[in-house]
């Protein structure tokens, strides 16, 4: 019986859930809601929106008005029901055979019962969750052979905590919000549930519920009679379930006081093993072997197993690997790049007498990665000029360098259809456009490792490694303040080992962020509430001690902080924060910038000046092809038409209210941003009009976004050493109003070229100070070694004519900046006899850096394009069956030239001389440009496009059809 069952898990075993599979994905399942009116078939993993989809109970969620529309989903309880006979029938139970059930990931509060017995009742989104249920499967009650998940509403079983008199009260004044005010407010702290589920201001809520990552049964065989019949070879994964991994790759600090790394010692490997048998494995070994290195450790021996599947016994293996023979790890833009290994690990044991292994295989890599937080030295302020304080930044292989990248949010709000290829585009686009950062936000969700590891559904970390970005990871705590009671820290704590352990295996991963923006909330209740150090405490109880005690507990190799934007630490060891306790004058920690005003959108006294700025950001529209995807009737397609506002979330409505009341605010700080720095969109072509609008917002977008970069990056050589931004935010979770810079389709905004450009290793920056009237041009790299140059800086007015050109030759140090220009006046700055209003200047450098060589070029307006004598530029396309196009100005300049690629199409474009991607370029009579449009055929409904139906369109069209 038990081959038969083997032949047919075979089938569908995951690649590292060993033992006897089988996979629940395969059963008949039933989605019903509480009183039984919807029965539907249910699938495994999904969600209950998307079972109810694909039974045609309603329309895509993300469609027009749905995510009002679709609120009675979330008042409701959705049971799933499987009848498990095709598993029973073939499940032959002998004395000392185990089955466990293995939910990788329930979403959220359900109650699982098993042939009519209990088996748990789970209450956490972000655990897996493994119960043996041997006896449960051998006495089924009253005939029931069925499976049952029961999910209560979220929001409903948050408003029946939170109104139990011994909730904890987190009191909302006009002082402080300890209560968040998303659609569904004031229940997220109580429940580990990805937080936007409830509503944030760049995305739907939903609330979902269900078996949302994949579930099996796994059988672990007890041989004593076979073996007792004949010998036989025994299959190592018939005997243990390997239900966790952690392999953790480190060095030894030469500096514990600063967390600094021997660099010149060797590599720690700490593999730990999670595992469940049936039987005692006696004299286990772990065997570490890297082919690439031609290095196998000894059999290295770890603890005997008693044989218990009640629950998880851990084994551990330490290897040592000499330094110097694996290449190191690094990000893609960084010296030798993302070199990993394969590292396989076997568990060799005897049962009985009988000899069996199971093993694994992972790709990993060699790197350390710091988080200097500690005090400039006065030799460093001295020498540098640095600002007196503390250091923050990161050190990969013990250099330091500029983090360069993003922020991202979860990738759907339908965590079980997201698909790697969706996410390896959005991964691409970052390292396409310069980032070597990735900052995984801690209102979302933990990242899987890929697809194939712990039921991940798709892959973030592996490809991390893979493409060299690192993602700077947080544990899912954001906005809100957190009541301690040891139900919450219980819950947390399996939590936050699980994936840490998991994420050890990643050199991708930069370090544990404890949450996002909490420190800040929790300072000013400390300062404006009578009993606000009450919150304080709990504050420094959960992310001073708990959650540090628990991460450094589990990983040697990456470092700890309590949460985005904070003052930093008094001591890393023991691990003490700073909160507020500084010397005036020094800067602490890191910071974030929110300006909604857009006429301060490129004033530099707003900018702040810190070591690293890891949140900043516009809102702007999606495209007018993302809005076509949603939009149902022609009279949506109007900036502030019903549909269109009821998708800005900014600022947030506080309740259900629909459409949300507070979107004007959201609209009009788009509407000033456009009004006051670009031409007002405006013709006799509605939908040409809205489109303008939609690309207007990128364009003001991607302008205050590049200014603010070059400002932190030029940083690196000021005395704030800045060395990191983060723009808030990657990537979207559907069509609507955010600060993205690459569309929920994969489309590329405006913002994600001018990413590629400001994020360029070497960039050339103007610096405008309006006030005096001072004109600053400055080169600016983040290599390891000087760069040396030219530059020229060529002034133009709007009809195209040169009007004087001047060359710069210049040598750049390291993370340092070399001025080229440096003038007061406009009548010294600009071309002699020209009006402000018609000229602009084009920089361009062309330099050597890292033996290769790379160009940057970039334009200074001296005056609001709103106001410039623009010229009808006439621009002329020639497109080509390779998907080339040249693109040329037969009139004025066309500034922000942009091409759009059709609807259902995802790719971008590249610039076929420099190689760069590049759109949103201000096109120069004289000057053609061409660009290729790169396909990406997996994403893309239709795979070969018209070229003809490609759109060029600039600024002059905000005003002219
Ligand atoms: C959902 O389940 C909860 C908990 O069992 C219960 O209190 C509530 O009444 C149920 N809701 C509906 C709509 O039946
Ligand atoms: C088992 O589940 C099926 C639906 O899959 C249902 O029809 C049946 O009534 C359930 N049996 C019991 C005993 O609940
Ligand atoms: C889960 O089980 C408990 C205890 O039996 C019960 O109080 C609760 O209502 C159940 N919830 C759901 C959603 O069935
Ligand atoms: C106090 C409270 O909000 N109770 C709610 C508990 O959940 C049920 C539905 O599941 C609501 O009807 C109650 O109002």
């Amino acid at each position: 019986m038990a081959a038969i069952l083997r032949g047919l898990a075979a089938a569908c075993l995951p690649a590292l859930a060993l033992g006897a599979t089988f996979d629940l994905s395969g059963l008949s399942w039933t989605l019903k809601n509480a009183n039984g009116s919807i029965a539907i078939p249910g699938s495994v993993p999904s969600q209950a929106h998307l079972d109810l989809l694909k039974a045609g109970v309603i329309s895509e969620p993300l469609l027009g008005i749905n995510d009002d529309l679709q609120r009675w989903i979330v008042n409701d309880n959705w049971t799933y029901t499987a009848d498990l006979t095709p598993f029973t029938s073939t499940y032959a139970h002998t004395p000392g055979e185990r089955a466990l059930l293995v939910f990788y990931g329930l979403d959220t509060i359900a109650n699982i019962t098993l042939a009519g017995n209990p088996v748990a009742w789970v209450n956490n989104q972000f655990r897996q969750y493994v119960f043996d249920i041997t006896e449960k499967l051998a006495s089924p009650r009253s005939g029931d052979n069925n499976l049952t998940v029961a999910f209560e509403s979220a929001w409903y079983y948050g408003l029946n905590v939170t109104s139990r008199p011994d909730a904890e009260y987190f009191p909302n004044t006009a002082n402080v919000t300890t209560v968040d005010n998303f659609e569904y407010p004031g229940v997220r702290q109580y429940i580990r549930k990805i937080d936007d589920d409830f509503g944030w201001d760049w995305g739907p809520a939903f609330v979902p519920s269900g078996i949302f990552k994949p579930a099996y049964i796994v059988t672990l065989l007890d041989p004593t009679d076979i073996i007792q019949v004949a010998p036989i070879e025994l299959s190592g994964s018939d005997i243990v379930f390997l239900e966790e991994s952690s392999i953790d790759i480190y060095k030894p600090l030469s500096d514990p006081s600063t967390l600094t790394y021997d660099e010149a010692a060797d590599w720690n490997v700490n593999v730990t093993l999670a595992l469940r048998s049936a039987l005692p494995l006696s004299a286990p070994t772990i065997t570490l072997s890297i082919p690439e290195l031609n290095l196998t450790s000894d059999a290295i021996a770890v603890e005997s197993l008693p044989g218990d599947t009640a629950e998880a016994k851990w084994v551990t293996a330490m290897w040592t690997v000499p330094e110097g023979l694996p290449q190191r790890w690094y990000t893609h833009d960084l010296a030798t790049g993302p070199k990993l290994y394969n590292l396989t690990v076997t568990l060799d044991f005897h049962v009985f007498k009988f000899p069996a292994n199971i093993s694994l295989t992972r790709a990993t890599g060699f790197r350390t990665i710091r988080l200097a937080q500690t005090a400039y030295s006065p030799e460093e302020i001295a020498a540098r000029g640095i600002t007196p304080g503390d250091q923050w930044h990161f050190e990969i292989n013990g250099m330091a360098f500029y983090s360069k990248g993003t922020n991202i949010i979860p990738f759907d709000p339908f965590y079980s259809r997201i698909t790697t290829e969706q996410v390896r585009w959005v991964l691409q686009a970052a390292v396409l456009s310069g980032q070597n950062m990735l900052r995984v936000w801690g209102g979302g969700m933990y990242q899987p490792s890929s697809s194939d590891v712990a039921g991940g559904v798709y892959s973030f970390y592996s490809l991390c490694d893979e493409l060299g970005i690192l993602a700077w990871s947080e544990l899912i705590f954001s906005d809100t303040l957190y009541p301690i009671n040891p139900f919450l820290l219980e819950n947390i704590e399996p939590e936050v080992r699980q994936n840490v352990r998991r994420v050890n295996t990643h050199p991708s991963n930069a370090q544990w962020a404890g949450g996002n923006e909490i420190e800040g909330i929790v300072l000013q209740a400390n300062y404006s509430l009578a009993n606000g150090t009450h919150y304080l405490n709990e504050f420094v109880t959960l992310f001073q001690d708990f959650l540090y005690g628990i991460v450094t507990s589990e990983t040697e190799s990456v470092p700890y902080t309590d949460c985005s934007t904070t003052h930093g630490v008094l001591s890393l060891e023991p691990y003490v924060l700073r909160f507020l306790n500084a010397t005036p004058g020094s800067i602490y920690g890191n910071s974030e910038r929110y300006n909604y005003d857009a006429s301060q959108a490129f004033n530099l006294s707003t900018f702040p000046v810190s070591r690293f700025v890891n949140e900043f950001g516009f809102h702007s529209m999606p495209s007018f092809y993302s809005w076509e995807e949603v939009l149902e009737n022609p009279e949506d397609f109007n900036f502030n038409s019903t549909v269109v506002m009821s998708r800005d979330h900014h600022p947030p409505a506080g309740n259900l209210s629909f459409p949300n009341p507070n979107a004007p605010q959201g609209q009009y700080q788009m509407t000033q941003g456009v009004e006051l720095w670009l031409p007002t969109p405006g013709t006799s072509d509605s939908n040409q009009t809205f489109a303008q609008w939609c690309y207007s917002t990128q364009i003001f977008q991607s302008m205050t976004m590049a200014a603010q970069i070059a400002f932190y990056r030029r940083g690196a050589g000021f005395g704030e050493n800045n060395l990191g931004s983060l723009v808030w935010q990657l990537n979207d979770i559907w069509q609507g109003v955010s600060w993205s810079a690459v569309e929920y389709s994969g489309r590329w905004k405006v913002l994600n070229y001018g990413l590629a450009n400001v994020y360029s290793p070497v960039i050339i920056s103007s610096f405008w100070t309006p006030e005096n009237g001072t004109l600053d041009v400055m080169v600016t790299s983040d290599r390891w070694t000087d760069v040396s140059g030219t530059a020229q800086l060529t002034w133009f007015d709007w009809t195209g004519k040169e009007l004087n050109s001047t060359s710069y030759d210049f040598t750049v140090p390291s993370l340092n900046n070399t001025v080229l220009l440096s003038a007061t006046g406009l009548s010294n700055i600009l071309p002699a006899g020209s009006q402000v209003n018609d000229v602009f200047l084009l920089m361009n450098l062309t330099a050597q850096a890292d033996n290769r060589t790379v160009t940057n070029e970039q334009y200074f307006t001296p005056a609001s394009l709103a106001n410039a004598a623009l010229v009808d530029p006439q621009i002329r396309v020639v497109g080509h069956d390779n998907y080339t196009f040249e693109l040329s100005a037969l009139g004025g300049v066309a500034p922000w030239t942009w091409i759009d690629h059709p609807a259902g199409t995802v790719g971008y474009f590249v610039d076929t001389i420099t190689c760069l991607p590049s759109n949103g370029f201000y096109l120069i009579p004289g000057r053609d440009r061409t660009v290729q449009f790169m396909l990406n055929p997996i994403l893309s409904k239709s795979q070969s496009p018209d070229p003809a139906e490609f759109v060029v369109r600039s600024v002059w069209n905000n005003t002219h059809v």
